[in-house]
């Protein structure tokens, strides 16, 4: 009998906010899986590309915006893909009270963009989009599942809330294989220095390197649950595997503040009173808080099999020893 040879096809896959965190590292994740990889980044007039430096040659790099619909199909129609990962945005929380529209332009109608850019294409290709636990801002129930009611706080959430319903939408309206994964939060070695969490880690090697002897921070009350980005981009993949497209909330279950971060970042340089050296400014303060976030993610962990596997005090040892290395070598 003669043997059945069997090609194996590469998928495909276009990612925007190639050069975010999360960008960084799901092009890590499907490059290990066999993937062809296309990473849409912003033009500038100087590259950023810190978190991919190490994807180039590997991946192929393609310029567009999500302000701006005919670039989106022309990255659609060059990579061809079988699969998108929506995670470009304005993503800074803090940031959307200050540049509202623009928030609104990139992080709900970039949504819409993408989605109609894949009905013109015409091809079947499954679509995930990032959202975020942000909608739940203002609680209504704790832990918050995907059934919870959404109560976004900011531009951020609201545009975001957009984005998330314009997705259930598409699927509905037009049979469209597309997901949307509920993170909550999630940080790793490559998350923007904005973020409270990148900003202590890299404020505590600072400190230990003695060149700055305090940090500024706002709100230390607020409560979060964070996860570490790699396992995160996993269950974006998972949900695009699955055979029938859904909504899926990630998260560690787990609940800290601030505080407690601070502690755990500061025991890292053997520090156990850190008062003396965070510093309060309001300016860091926002028009209003969402004191706390907590996620039940039974659903991905039942239909999935998706769980995090690194502990929030695994993963600020490592930032904290990542930050330090990058400064020294500095
Ligand atoms: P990030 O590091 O800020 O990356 C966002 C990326 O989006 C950046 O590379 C940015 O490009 C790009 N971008 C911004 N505006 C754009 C535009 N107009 N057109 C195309 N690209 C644009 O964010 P992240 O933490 O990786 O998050 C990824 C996604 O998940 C985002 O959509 C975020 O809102 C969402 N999310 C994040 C978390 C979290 O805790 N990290 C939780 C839930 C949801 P530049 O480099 O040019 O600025
Ligand atoms: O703030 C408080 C701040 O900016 C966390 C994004 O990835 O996760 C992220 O949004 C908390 C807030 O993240 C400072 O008031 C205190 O309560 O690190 P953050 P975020 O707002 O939770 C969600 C899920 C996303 O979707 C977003 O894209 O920390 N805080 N002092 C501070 N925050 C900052 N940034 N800076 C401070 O000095």
């Amino acid at each position: 009998m003669p043997h059945k040879k069997y090609i194996l096809e590469q998928k495909k896959a276009l990612i925007t906010g190639i050069n975010g965190m999360d960008g960084s590292h799901l092009a890590d994740f499907l490059l290990e899986k066999g993937y062809e990889v296309y990473g849409m980044e912003r033009r500038s007039s100087s590259k950023n590309r810190i978190n991919t430096k190490h994807l180039e040659g590997k991946i192929t790099f393609l310029t567009g915006d999500l302000s701006d619909q005919n670039s989106l199909l022309r990255c659609i129609k060059e990579s061809d893909p079988d699969e998108i990962y929506n995670l470009g945005a304005m993503s800074f929380v803090g940031e959307s009270w200050n540049t509202p529209e623009t928030t609104g332009d990139v992080d709900a109608l970039g949504v819409l963009r993408i989605l109609e850019a894949i009905r013109e294409y015409g091809k079947f290709i499954k679509f995930y989009q990032a959202s975020t636990s942000e909608m739940f801002g203002k609680v209504t129930e704790t832990p918050q599942k995907e059934t919870t009611r959404f109560y976004p706080r900011s531009p951020y959430g609201v545009a975001k809330l957009y984005g998330h319903w314009i997705t259930r939408n598409y699927r509905e309206s037009y049979n469209i294989f597309a997901c949307t994964g509920i993170l909550f939060n999630h940080e790793s070695e490559r998350r923007g220095h904005e973020f409270v969490t990148r900003k202590i880690t890299d404020g505590v090697a600072k400190i230990y390197l003695g060149l700055e002897d305090h940090i500024t921070l706002g709100n230390l009350d607020a409560r979060r649950d964070w996860g570490y980005a790699p396992d995160y981009v996993e269950s974006m993949w998972l949900m695009l595997q699955h055979d029938i497209p859904d909504d899926y909330v990630i998260a560690t279950g787990k609940m800290h503040s601030i505080r407690y971060f601070l502690n755990k970042a500061f025991e890292c340089i053997g520090i156990h009173d850190w008062s003396e050296y965070v510093k309060h400014d309001k300016r860091f303060l926002r028009p209003v808080e969402v004191d706390e976030l907590v996620g039940d993610c039974q659903k991905a962990q039942d239909v999935l099999g998706w769980k995090p596997k690194v502990s929030l005090e695994e993963m600020i040892k490592k930032m904290v020893k990542n930050d330090i290395k990058l400064l020294g070598e500095r």
